[in-house]
């Protein structure tokens, strides 16, 4: 058992410790070299404290205690084959449904807009397509709140239209992914209708109810409480006021929400994104948050149910019962966890899930998303060999830049427009040649950047909305305004750009959310026209893939790791070799040997031989 007086040094010797120790220092952006240097090491965990500039209190050791000594559990050692599965060598595609198509002229995408872009999709060459929710809601938080899980959103369609898409998807041989949302419901879901107005009934412990609120805030601002008159007691939302969180500590609503994910399976779809999957189990008694760690991270309780202690209990229960019976696939979202963590919550032999997005490689150290600042690709070259060398074969990393809640990342890196193409197809070589699970979100394969939003009227995001209010207390409208722009989420919901007429072939009608005139020159028709267009590298980067497998399960062995600016590594198995060279910057870099064998594909056309040119990223074939 690990106390105040354990040595730091034994607590980052403990996996659990080691990640929260080292998002600390991420958030800090405190390197973690700091941790291994002896002297700090030996020192007794009761004087992190100090160490840290008093920046988290004594409350942040007893609450890493707390969490230390209730994970029991490490991840077994690496020595073992990959086990083979659809989804290590699948490359997925998500679909933002409210921007990707519309089919009937209301400005809003919808599940014909869909269909009628299936063979576009498979065209690219994907192999699975993830669905963002497409269930009936009032739209909130654009479907992430949840009205009936039965029904089809009436904007998106009907039940007759799912259906087809999804025949439609399987009759192309690829697979389709739902959205789960089970951390929380609208408030306008029946559970929860029925939970405020008959208390007594089975409904009424459905959902995290207080007599008095804790401190804990909202990720979408403010306090995570809702006054409910009904019951005079207050209800958690951890995200907006109309998303309330259920009460997995009742048997009979984990009971409901199995029967809800079967009735899905049961119509063979292949499986579930699960929103927001990590924060279903919350501590017992609701502590209050630590304020220092509230500081640190910005939001306050998080400590209490990010790795909450019933979340392995609750995933493997649905593994077994839900999941496994169906074959069914299953990737969750977790913000905040670590690789050590990760890899209890989805190494094969332990039957929770098959996989997770981690966000780590997102933000720079000491960054966050709202932040205005340039993203150094250094970081992610560290970020991705950590990963590669250290999550083992028990475990299958998923690789993605851009989803519906981040900015696009061409823009945080460098915006200046002659690298665009370069810098797209940069980003392509590297989620796509590692190892693990590509997931492309929708007008990343064209490079599409952040939008030009001219005033917070044509942001529609409930996030940004609500934090711009939030910063209007404190500063100017103007002030308010940027700081909103830099980590919108809205950047990455303005409609796909099909083609360069009007409202870029989306839809016939004027969008529900404002797009800028990019897609006069960035949209799909001209690009597949184009050789030289990042959707045309896409395209064949997808086939390359498919015709090396040493890209699925080989080894990835990376060299010269300590040069800046270089990104190089080598994809290895019994039968071929691959190398893939990078120039992570915009500068010039001189090689230090020319590659061997031939060169497969590359952002640029000729080969250069002594340097390799701004963001030059190919993949050569060793003989
Ligand atoms: O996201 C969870 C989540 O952590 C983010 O919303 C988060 O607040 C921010 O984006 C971190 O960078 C999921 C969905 O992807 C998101 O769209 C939903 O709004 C949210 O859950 C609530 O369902
Ligand atoms: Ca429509």
């Amino acid at each position: 058992m690990l106390t105040k007086k354990s040595r730091i040094k034994d607590v980052y010797a403990n996996p659990i410790g080691r990640d929260i120790i080292d998002r600390v220092l991420l958030q800090m952006n405190i390197s973690k070299k700091a941790v291994n240097n002896p002297i700090i090491g030996s020192l007794r965990l009761k004087v992190l404290p100090k160490l840290l500039k008093s920046q988290l209190d004594e409350g942040f050791v007893d609450t890493l205690l707390t969490l230390l000594n209730t994970e029991h559990e490490t991840a077994k050692g690496n020595d073992e084959m990959i086990l083979k599965a659809w989804w290590k060598e699948a490359v997925f595609y998500q679909i933002y449904t409210r921007s990707f198509k519309d089919s009937n002229g209301d400005g809003i995408g919808d599940l014909q807009g869909i269909i009628s872009k299936l063979d576009y999709i498979k065209e690219l060459g994907i192999d699975a397509i993830w669905l963002s929710p497409i269930y009936d809601s009032p739209n909130d938080d654009n479907g992430y709140d949840i009205r009936d899980y039965h029904k089809i959103m009436a904007e998106f369609g009907t039940m007759e239209d799912f259906n087809q898409l999804l025949t439609e998807v399987h009759n192309r041989d690829m697979k389709l992914i739902m959205d789960l949302v089970v951390n929380h419901t609208s408030d306008e879901h029946k559970w929860y209708q029925k939970a405020i107005q008959e208390p007594n009934s089975k409904y009424g412990d459905y959902y995290i109810f207080k007599d008095q609120p804790n401190n804990w805030t909202s990720f979408f601002s403010g306090s995570a409480w809702n006054y409910v008159e009904e019951r005079g007691q207050y209800a958690l939302h951890l995200f907006s006021k109309k998303q309330i969180d259920l009460n997995w500590e009742n048997e009979t609503l984990r009971q409901e929400i199995h029967d809800m994910i079967k009735w899905w399976l049961e119509k063979g779809i292949d499986g579930f994104r699960l929103d927001v999957i990590n924060y279903i189990s919350k501590r017992s008694g609701l502590p209050e948050a630590n304020e220092s760690i509230g500081k640190l991270m910005e939001y306050k309780g998080v400590e209490h149910y990010f790795y909450g202690p019933r979340l392995h209990e609750y995933l493997h229960d649905m593994k077994e019962k839900v999941f496994i019976p169906y074959n069914a696939f299953s990737v969750g979202e977790t913000p905040g966890i670590g690789m050590e963590m990760s890899k209890l919550l989805t190494a094969d032999y332990r039957k929770e899930l098959d996989m997770v997005f981690s966000f780590d490689h997102l933000e720079m150290p000491g960054r966050t998303r709202f932040d205005d600042y340039h993203y150094d690709l250094n970081y992610l070259k560290s970020f991705m060999i950590n990963w590669m060398e250290n999550y083992g074969e028990h475990c299958q990393p998923s690789l993605f830049f851009e989803n519906h809640d981040n900015p696009r990342m061409i823009s945080k890196i460098n915006s200046e427009r002659q690298y665009r193409n370069v810098l797209g197809k940069l980003l392509a070589v590297i989620q796509l040649t590692l190892r693990g699970t590509p997931f492309i979100y929708q007008g990343q394969e064209l490079g599409m950047i952040n939008q030009n939003f001219q005033s917070i009227e044509e942001l529609r995001d409930v996030e940004s909305l609500n934090l711009y209010d939030e910063l209007c207390n404190t500063m100017k409208k103007e002030e308010a305004f940027s700081k909103i722009l830099a980590g919108s989420r809205d950047h990455a919901r303005t409609p796909m750009q099909w083609n360069n007429q009007q409202y870029a072939g989306f839809s016939t009608g004027k969008p529900w959310i404002m797009m800028d005139e990019d897609y006069k020159i960035c949209n799909v028709e001209t690009q597949f026209q184009d050789e030289n267009s990042i959707l045309r590298f896409f395209q064949n980067l997808i086939t390359l893939r498919k015709e090396h497998r040493v890209i699925y399960y080989g080894e990835v062995l990376f060299i010269n790791q300590k040069e800046k600016d270089l990104f190089a590594y080598y994809r290895k198995d019994g039968t071929e070799t691959l190398y893939i060279e990078i120039n992570l910057s915009s500068s010039n870099k001189k090689r230090t040997k020319y590659p061997e064998g031939i060169r497969l594909l590359s952002n640029y056309a000729e080969d250069s031989s002594s340097f390799l040119r701004p963001y030059e990223a190919s993949i050569w074939k060793y003989n």
